[in-house]
């Protein structure tokens, strides 16, 4: 893991289904895990979230980890049932936060991102927050009253924003959003864990 990258997120989910985290750090620069081992031997994406299976081997991509954690615990309610409607309602977000949120982020975070194409991508970014926003009207959560592993992804995400120079205040929704799951308590045990709080 790296504190407050989207490893965050499965990180939430390991504490909100009531499961043991065992979080080791990354240097992701230098693709060194904090004891000095060799991270591409461990992940040869060399990207977290990485996680170790006890059975042996790792998992990768964030949105199938969180999903991976959930059925461990089927009864947090963080993952709806496998072939129900909801489950793939859920799958929608994570979706949406992968490929619209989280890759759309990625280039503000490389020096090398022409100024002028960061602009671009602050605004391709407005529009998805208003899409969110839009969503969250009325609702807790992205699927309603209940907490999912979509909304820890979607937190670990948006958090983001503010470094990146992008006030959330212009979307109401997602302020309170972000303020409601912010206030849960796996949430903040996992912020405080990460030295984020
Ligand atoms: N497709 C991967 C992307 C993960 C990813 O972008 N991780 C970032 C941190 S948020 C990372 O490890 N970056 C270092 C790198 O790509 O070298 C997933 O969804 O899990």
């Amino acid at each position: 893991m790296k504190p407050g990258a989207c490893s965050l997120s499965p990180h939430i989910v390991m504490r909100e289904a009531g499961l043991p985290a065992d979080l080791v750090k990354v240097d992701l620069a230098a693709k060194k895990t904090e004891d000095g081992g060799d991270f591409l031997a461990v992940n040869p994406k060399g990207q977290v979230p990485t996680l170790a299976l006890d059975e042996g081997g790792i998992l990768t991509e964030g949105p199938v980890i969180v999903q991976y954690i959930a059925d461990r615990a089927p009864d947090s309610g963080l993952l709806p049932p496998a072939g129900s409607l909801d489950r793939y309602r859920v799958q929608e977000w994570l979706n949406f936060v992968s490929s619209e949120l989280h890759k759309t982020f990625s280039p503000l975070f490389r020096p090398t991102t022409p100024e002028e194409f960061k602009v671009i991508v602050k605004q391709t970014l407005a529009a998805k927050f208003a899409v969110l926003d839009r969503a969250l009207d009325g609702k807790a959560y992205l699927m309603g009253d209940r907490f999912t592993v979509a909304d820890a992804y979607c937190f670990t995400v948006l958090r983001w924003a503010k470094p990146m120079g992008i006030d959330l205040a212009t979307w109401p929704n997602l302020t309170a959003y972000m303020a409601r799951v912010a206030d849960r308590p796996a949430v903040s045990a996992a912020l405080t864990a990460e030295g984020l709080a």
